[in-house]
């Protein structure tokens, strides 16, 4: 099978180079990382380790491949959809934070698919992914049910040995992520620490609001998700994931932008048109928007 891998970061390269275990897989990303795999491949170490040798190109225009699996951060979601939108896909697959995948549909004329990743993954050096934990993939339609383009496409995964499975109920996946992510992200950011550092400290009541702020909203959404499911998948990803530092950690190490906005920004947005109140997501998206506007990585 083809596949453009499009966002070459931790998570991308790493799906990216396991994909390439047994298919064309074309990596869209950034320099210094692209010529090296270009040059040498990409090194996978870790959990999983690995030598693979995709495609890696700056240019994300112009593409056609079998399926896009889509990795970049929320925020470069418009222009990935614009120039993958010059090219020619069966099936876009989002595996990204957030809720992504309408607006990657809204710019496509491909189906789009809906997918969750736990696997942890952090880039040490360019061409160069450590496997922090191995975890599963889950992907699916968008809006719920079967679609043939999510069984080949978690064929095509389970090919290349990453642990996927094809669900047919992935809006309330989705939010269940997005309920994580809005409990781990942010406080494990703030306060630089690990996830596991999570687990029964003081952090734990406050992501567990958080988490449970985030299901009361998918319900007015319509999604099935109750508090208690929320926190068991919270619990179960903090186990799962103790040693990883959360991707918004990552970004807060390096001094970049964060996902705040498509995981809290999202879950305020979305309370407020129901009328309800999302004081925890409220109170971390104002502290990480304070700290982005103090690093200059933000302008508004
Ligand atoms: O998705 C993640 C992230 O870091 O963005 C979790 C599941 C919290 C794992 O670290």
């Amino acid at each position: 099978m083809d596949v453009l891998v499009f966002g070459a970061g931790s998570l991308g390269t790493l799906v990216g180079a396991l994909l390439a275990r047994v298919h064309d897989v074309t990596l869209v990303g950034r320099e210094p990382h692209v010529s090296r795999v270009a040059e040498r491949g990409v090194r996978v170490s870790g959990a999983v380790e690995d030598r693979t040798r995709p495609d890696a190109t700056t240019d994300g225009t112009g593409h056609s491949a079998d399926l896009a699996v889509v990795t970049v951060k929320s925020f470069d979601t418009p222009p990935a959809a614009d120039a993958l939108a010059t090219g020619s896909f069966d099936a876009v697959l989002s595996l990204q934070n957030g809720l992504t995948e309408g607006e990657l549909a809204a710019r496509l004329d491909a189906p789009v698919l809906a997918g969750t990743a736990t696997y942890g993954a952090r880039l040490r050096d360019p061409g160069h992914v450590e496997c922090t934990g191995v975890g599963r993939v889950v992907l699916g339609a968008r809006r719920g049910g079967t679609d043939p383009h999510a069984e080949r496409a978690g064929k095509a995964f389970r090919d290349a040995g990453i642990e996927t499975l094809v669900a047919a109920d992935m809006p309330r996946r989705r939010w269940e992520k997005l309920a994580v992510n809005a409990g781990v992200n942010a406080v494990t950011a703030l306060a630089r620490v690990e996830n596991g550092a999570l687990a029964d400290g003081p952090g734990y009541e406050l992501a567990h609001r958080a988490a449970r702020e985030t299901a009361r909203v998918a319900r007015a959404e319509g999604v099935s998700l109750s508090n208690r499911r929320a926190r068991r998948a919270l619990d179960e990803v903090v186990a799962a994931t103790s040693a990883n530092r959360s991707s918004m950690l990552q970004d807060v190490d390096a001094g970049r932008r964060t996902e705040v906005e498509a995981i809290h920004g999202v879950v305020v947005e979305r309370a407020e048109t129901h009328r309800l109140a999302a004081p925890t997501n409220r109170t971390l998206a104002d502290l990480l928007r304070t700290w982005e506007r103090g690093r200059g990585v933000r302008s508004e």
